[in-house]
């Protein structure tokens, strides 16, 4: 229910169906129930300690990765509250070998729900920011989403995409395709409320978000760049910057949507053979159509983000993204 001042984000979605007439049911639906369940994680890593969700799960996930105990609570939220329902054919997530066909696929128009459920996990024990990142992809009729092929569908083919940052207040940032836009969860209603509309990325930025502890292993574009940047004024960009990592993208891309920026997870030599560090299906391209909503730009220093047409399910991508002229410097470093 809205008030005068508060649109919900169920009105929210609403309302956007009305304007745009691009929302069926079952997507409205997917997103309606992907925020219940970053409500519900939330609230899990809200009790911290007292629930006794901190610490390591014992298992490792796809990526090798050793899992934390709400790596896989968040995981299960989301299965459990999709799988009652007919508006997904299938999910896909960070902590999954092989995608999730949900049981019973209704109607036609089903989508595919790709998801980070626990972004940045190694916060989780030093009380950090976190988040979920997800990724809504349309379902070709009749598909059978046990076959990873049905998701290996390009960003640009996004027809939702957001994040939720578990900060010192809960907020759920979306797009649509007509811009990216703020919600802030009312601890006492549980209800989403919409804060921001239309955030928009400065062109220009004094602040970057890098692991410098890596820059070793950088090849010479990304070299030439950073170094160019701690120069400050007296180098080539004739001005200073400020760095930020938190090691957790979705807290360093909401900063940079919050107030500008850019933020880079550029391939190493240490990560060289596995393509990145950041996944290209569930990671990279919903923070880059968030990015491009907000008028940034998301490149891999070679290509456009959004177009890389994806080989595997959990393929890793360089990322360099945010200010638009931040990605063109570097692109054009990437292409001397
Ligand atoms: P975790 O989820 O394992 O903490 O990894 C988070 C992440 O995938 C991404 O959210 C961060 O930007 C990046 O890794 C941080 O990587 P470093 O730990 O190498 O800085």
């Amino acid at each position: 229910m809205s008030t005068a001042h508060h649109i919900t984000f169920t009105d929210w979605l609403h309302d956007s169906q009305r304007a745009h007439g691009t929302l069926p049911a079952n997507l409205i639906q997917t997103l309606m129930v992907t925020a219940e369940a970053c409500r519900r994680i939330g609230a899990a890593i809200g009790q911290g300690a007292l629930a006794g969700v901190l610490g390591a799960a014992g298992s490792e996930n796809v990526q090798g990765e050793d899992q934390k105990k709400l790596d896989v609570i968040a995981n299960d939220i989301l299965l459990q509250l999709h799988s009652d329902g007919s508006h997904l054919a299938g999910m896909a997530s960070e902590e999954m070998d092989d995608p999730f066909p949900v049981p019973h696929p209704g109607s036609s128009d089903a989508y595919l729900l790709l998801f980070d459920p626990l972004d940045g996990s190694s916060n989780i024990d030093i009380n950090a920011p976190v988040g979920t990142i997800f990724s809504v992809l349309p379902a070709p009729a009749g598909c059978d989403a046990r076959d990873a092929s049905v998701f290996l569908q390009p960003g640009s083919a996004q027809v939702a995409a957001g994040y939720a940052i578990y900060g010192p207040s809960t907020q759920l940032i979306i797009t649509l395709g007509h811009g990216v836009h703020a919600f802030t969860l009312d601890r006492y209603s549980g209800e989403l409320i919409l804060t921001q509309e239309h955030l928009a990325l400065p062109a220009q930025t004094q602040e970057f978000a890098i692991n410098m502890s890596n820059q070793r292993f950088w090849e010479a574009p990304v070299q030439t760049y950073v170094t160019d940047l701690l120069a400050g004024k007296t180098g080539p960009r004739a001005k200073d910057f400020n760095m930020r990592w938190v090691a957790a993208m979705v807290a360093d891309v909401h900063r940079l949507l919050s107030r500008g920026g850019v933020f880079l997870y550029p391939l190493d030599s240490k990560m060289a053979s596995k393509g990145g560090k950041l996944r290209l299906m569930y990671e990279a391209n919903p923070m880059a159509w968030l990015v491009e909503q907000a008028g940034g730009q998301a490149s891999t220093g070679h290509q456009r983000i959004l177009d890389i047409m994806p080989t595997g399910l959990h393929q890793r991508v360089p990322v360099m993204l945010g200010a638009r002229d931040e990605i063109t410097e570097l692109t054009r470093l990437h292409s001397a």
